[in-house]
């Protein structure tokens, strides 16, 4: 019986990474680096700074900017993608989605939420599914970001659920990584990608039941 369940945010409750595509390549264009989707795929789940990083590596401009300089840097692309985000609404959830969480709140499944995003507890405010989370992980208290367990450890323990009772569900092949390297059942959404590791994979929460779940 599984009885907790942690969930990723961006590419499994919402798809916000369109909005930090944008935010990223009008820096980065600001910066004369040019990036692509093919690359932007390399920054899903990576924190803010570590994807600042991979792009002035990308642009081979690595070694030009002090801390201050890329913190300024990261506060430029932040105030444009939270722009991005205003008029973002429970039509943003991804399909499935609300469904899901009604129901796993009608079998008293408590849910934690473990992303790599600090904006996330706005964004689910902005959903309207914010009061479903029994907590959201700061990712400003992790010492390792994915593929690292840390982060979906840190759900559980919120959420009084032992990882081998909990659930996790990852669109990103670092978050299946961290899941099952903390123990835990992972379920890979993506109609794309083939998630490595994962024990069950599905294209959209649609196909999810909660009932069926609990009993694995
Ligand atoms: C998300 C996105 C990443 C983003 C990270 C940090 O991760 O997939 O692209 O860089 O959050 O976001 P922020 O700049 O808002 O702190 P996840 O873990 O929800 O897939
Ligand atoms: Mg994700």
């Amino acid at each position: 019986m599984k009885k907790g369940f942690i969930f990723d945010l961006d590419g499994v409750i919402t798809d916000t990474a369109k909005f930090h595509y944008i935010a990223w390549k009008d820096l980065a264009m600001d910066l004369g680096i040019t990036i692509d989707e093919t690359f932007n795929e390399t920054l899903k789940g990576i924190s803010r700074m570590d994807s600042l990083d991979k792009i002035l590596a990308y642009g081979q401009r690595d070694d030009e900017f002090s801390i201050e300089e890329k913190e300024v840097l990261a506060q430029k692309k932040n105030d444009a993608y939270v722009q991005l985000l205003a008029d973002l609404s429970e039509k943003d959830l991804l399909p499935g989605v609300h469904d899901f969480l009604v129901q796993a709140k009608a079998e008293a499944i408590p849910c934690a939420i473990a992303s790599a995003s600090k904006n996330a507890p706005m964004i689910l405010e902005k959903l309207g599914v914010l009061d479903f989370f029994g907590h959201i992980v700061d990712p400003e208290t992790l010492k390792k970001g994915k593929p690292d367990p840390e982060i979906f450890v840190k759900a559980a323990e919120s959420i009084h659920v032992e990882p081998q009772d909990a659930i996790g569900f990852e669109d990103a092949q670092a978050g299946i990584d961290g899941i099952k390297a903390a123990g835990m059942y992972a379920v890979g959404i993506s109609e794309t990608e083939i998630l490595t590791g994962s024990d069950l994979q599905v294209a959209s929460m649609t196909e999810l039941s909660v009932e069926q779940l609990i009993t694995i």
